[in-house]
């Protein structure tokens, strides 16, 4: 079969089960081609991406600027290893840290990678800067967390099938309760050589659990109480997702670390980041961390291209008044619908949860429904189910998918 070859979805599902690894469990849809809010199946079938893959499309798919500045560099220098300066990283380390208000980038690809980098950058600065003794630094984490799955970073999961047998496991991290501020500083008192507190600002993969007012802004004053970095991954949440260019600027919250990737990119190409001040990133010398084609050129035009859409869009502002609309709409809705237990979210990151189990299928078949409706979406943890769209999707386009959604949930009967 030629690689080019038109396949049916039954096709490309068939190959992907006989050559591929099974470290996935997709929706059985198969697309070949995205616009904007919409993506189509070989079939020729137009759906509403509410998915945008794991939030890294919030430019939504194809965005033309995105892609002409990738087209035009790809044509011109892909890559040159940081061995030699290339004449489009230092530009797009300047953009990129004047946009989120720090000294320095260090660029990587993937988020798990910018997290890696960060856990390292946090280490280092414990040992060498505030005096921790070697090999006892401690990093603080949140039960539930998803931060990527290195086997560093899965060491300190508590999800079991993204863990278990995967050890031994990287030691030095402390296990908290999420939105637990109590928690928080008992942990800070009776560790005595905690280094940092990594966070996500919403718990994405955990189901969308938005912390308590102020949880962000008072865990970093105890970080500061206790000289420990506040290190925040915003790779699912950032990059105007939940409403604000960054969920933390929700609190006007500072981390010490930034860590971004997904939609840096507006999902053209992988681009992640971390960012720090000068007194955190100067630990980080020459030879002490790299990456091939961390700091691309592509990666460099790519990712300046996508910051511009959000700014020139004002995607964070629109992604606020439609994830405002969207929770309206439905909390209007759940009342009349014993299916759905509440609606929860910011911006444009929202979850429902279904009144069932963890272990029941009903989710998974809700999304099933919802796909042959023309909606894409698909449950996190057992019995919620996140919705999380493009941001430049309209006013017109979101109510359209509310009635789709909800048309869903009511002619749906449990299996
Ligand atoms: C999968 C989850 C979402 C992330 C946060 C770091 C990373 C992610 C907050 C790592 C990645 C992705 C990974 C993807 C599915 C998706 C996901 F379900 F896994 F948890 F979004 F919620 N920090 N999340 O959300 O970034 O290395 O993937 O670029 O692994 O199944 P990555």
């Amino acid at each position: 079969m030629a690689v080019l070859e038109h396949l049916t979805s039954q096709q490309a599902i068939d190959l992907e089960n006989k050559y591929g690894a099974h470290n996935y469990h997709p929706l059985p849809v198969v697309l070949s081609k995205g616009e904007g809010v919409y993506v189509w199946d070989v079939e020729g079938k137009k759906y509403y991406d509410f998915l945008s893959a794991y939030s890294a499309v919030n430019q939504g798919h194809c965005h033309p600027k995105i892609v002409g500045a990738m087209m035009e560099q790809a044509k011109t220098l892909t890559l040159t290893s940081r061995a030699f300066y290339n004449d489009m990283l230092g530009k797009y380390e300047k953009y990129a840290t004047e946009t989120f208000g720090f000294d320095k980038l260090l660029p990587m690809n993937t988020g798990a990678e910018a997290v890696e980098t960060a856990l390292k950058v946090c280490r280092r600065w414990a040992y060498q800067k505030k005096g921790i003794p070697e090999n006892q630094a401690k990093v603080i984490v949140c039960e539930n967390n998803f931060h990527g799955r290195t086997t560093t970073i899965i060491s300190f999961s508590n999800d079991e099938v993204a863990r278990e047998n995967y050890g031994p496991y990287t030691e030095g991290f402390v296990k908290i309760e999420y939105d637990n501020l109590t928690a928080l500083e008992n942990a800070l008192k009776s560790n005595p050589h905690v280094a940092g507190f990594l966070v996500e600002p919403i718990q994405g993969e955990a189901g969308v659990y938005v912390p308590s007012e102020g949880y962000l802004k008072e865990a970093k004053s105890l970080c500061e109480k206790y000289d420990v970095l506040f290190i925040a991954d915003e790779v699912q949440t950032g990059i105007a997702r939940t409403g604000k260019m960054l969920a933390v600027d929700h609190e006007d919250v500072k981390p010490d670390i930034l860590i971004l990737g997904k939609a840096l990119s507006g999902g053209v190409y992988p681009v992640s980041g971390v960012l720090a001040n000068d007194d955190i990133m100067e630990v980080i010398t020459p030879g002490s961390h790299g990456s091939t084609f961390g700091g691309n050129p592509v990666a460099a035009a790519v990712s300046t291209a996508a910051l511009e859409v959000i700014k020139e869009e004002n995607l964070a502002q629109n992604a606020q008044e439609l994830g405002e609309l969207f929770r309206e709409e439905l909390n209007k809705f759940i009342p009349t619908c014993d299916l759905v237990v509440k609606v929860r979210g910011k911006g444009l990151l929202n979850a429902i949860v279904i009144n069932d189990t963890e272990e029941s299928s009903t989710a998974w078949d809700i999304c099933m429904a919802l796909k042959e409706n023309g909606l894409l979406a698909k449950p996190t943890h057992g019995n919620i189910i996140r919705f999380a769209p493009p941001l430049v999707m309209n006013h017109e386009q979101l109510m359209d998918c509310v009635s789709i959604i909800i048309k869903t949930l009511d002619e749906f009967k449990k299996g």
